[in-house]
């Protein structure tokens, strides 16, 4: 698919390890010099492998999800990006469009549907569906929308990647870099089609194809680095959608793009969603 090279988070692989000072190289100066421990983030194997971790003082028994989904471990990650890395245009920022601000966040451990709604390989997602009916067909199946947190951290993995497979762009990976206007009909791809466009833990599409509904974080999420003027950026309406979509929007593209559309709107066309639930094995989330 062609597709147009734009400025990534970093500009130097993440693979190699030689990126500026990225949560992982921070996290590690906190847990030393902060002797953090919060939610067991500074042991080692929390790092979400999609193995079946046991959590030390919540359970003795491993965490499980159904198969179709994938476990992601909790803890602390980075959250957040500079809306030039996420390629918002102006009118997007006039629109209020842009990511969280960057900071460290917490979130609990969490199976998430392996693709866009319905979560089966080879098939079109569901689009045109609004984030009050998107929710529902979570309930409905036992579920629910994933947090934005949740979303986040399963997309960009602990060190807050840019892209699900990375911290630089590859442009094509994702069903994200279409040419000029098209249809959506034309456009989108049965989930799974973009092989390499996996998440750590093996979530498809978490960037690209459909944006998707995400459901307000519970509770404030805790900011461990840089403490200071974290202003939550306030959406111009009541429904949250993150990920980028068949093309660069207004908002962007990557794990950090964010835009917002009121929560019965099912007008929108390449909005879809995918749902979340609690790991067997940990009492569920109050
Ligand atoms: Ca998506």
């Amino acid at each position: 698919m062609a597709a147009r090279q734009r400025a990534s988070r970093t500009d130097v692989p993440m693979a190699t390890g030689v990126a500026w000072p990225r949560p992982s190289m921070w996290w590690s100066a906190v847990c030393v010099l902060a002797g953090l421990a919060i939610g067991g983030a500074c042991a080692p194997g929390t790092s979400g492998s999609g193995g079946a971790p046991r959590r030390a003082g919540r359970s003795d028994r491993p965490l499980s999800c159904p198969p179709d989904m994938v476990l992601v471990t909790g803890g602390v990650f980075l959250s957040g990006a500079d809306p030039e890395e996420v390629g918002v245009s102006p009118l997007g920022r006039a629109l209020g469009f842009v990511p969280r601000p960057v900071r460290m966040v917490e979130v609990g451990d969490f199976c998430m549907d392996r693709y866009e709604f319905p979560n089966q390989p080879g098939v079109l997602p569901v689009r045109s569906i609004s984030w009050i009916q998107a929710a529902e067909a979570c309930r409905e199946r036992g579920k629910r929308l994933c947090f934005e947190a949740e979303f986040e951290r399963a997309c960009g993995g602990l060190d807050g990647w840019h892209q699900p497979y990375g911290g630089r762009d590859d442009p094509g990976r994702c069903n994200d870099y279409a040419p000029g206007p098209g249809s959506v009909s034309h456009l989108l791809a049965p989930s799974g089609d973009f092989f390499g466009c996996v998440g750590p833990e093996g979530a498809y599409d978490l960037e690209g194809n459909l944006s998707e509904w995400v459901a307000p974080d519970e509770g404030p999420p805790a900011v461990l680095l840089e403490p200071g003027d974290w202003t939550e950026p306030a959406g111009p309406a009541d429904g949250i959608v993150r990920g980028g979509t068949i093309w660069p929007g207004v908002y962007g593209s990557g794990c950090h793009a964010r835009h917002f559309h009121p929560a019965d709107a099912s007008a929108y066309e390449d909005d879809g969603f995918r749902c979340c639930m609690t790991p067997r094995g940990i009492q569920a989330r109050k």
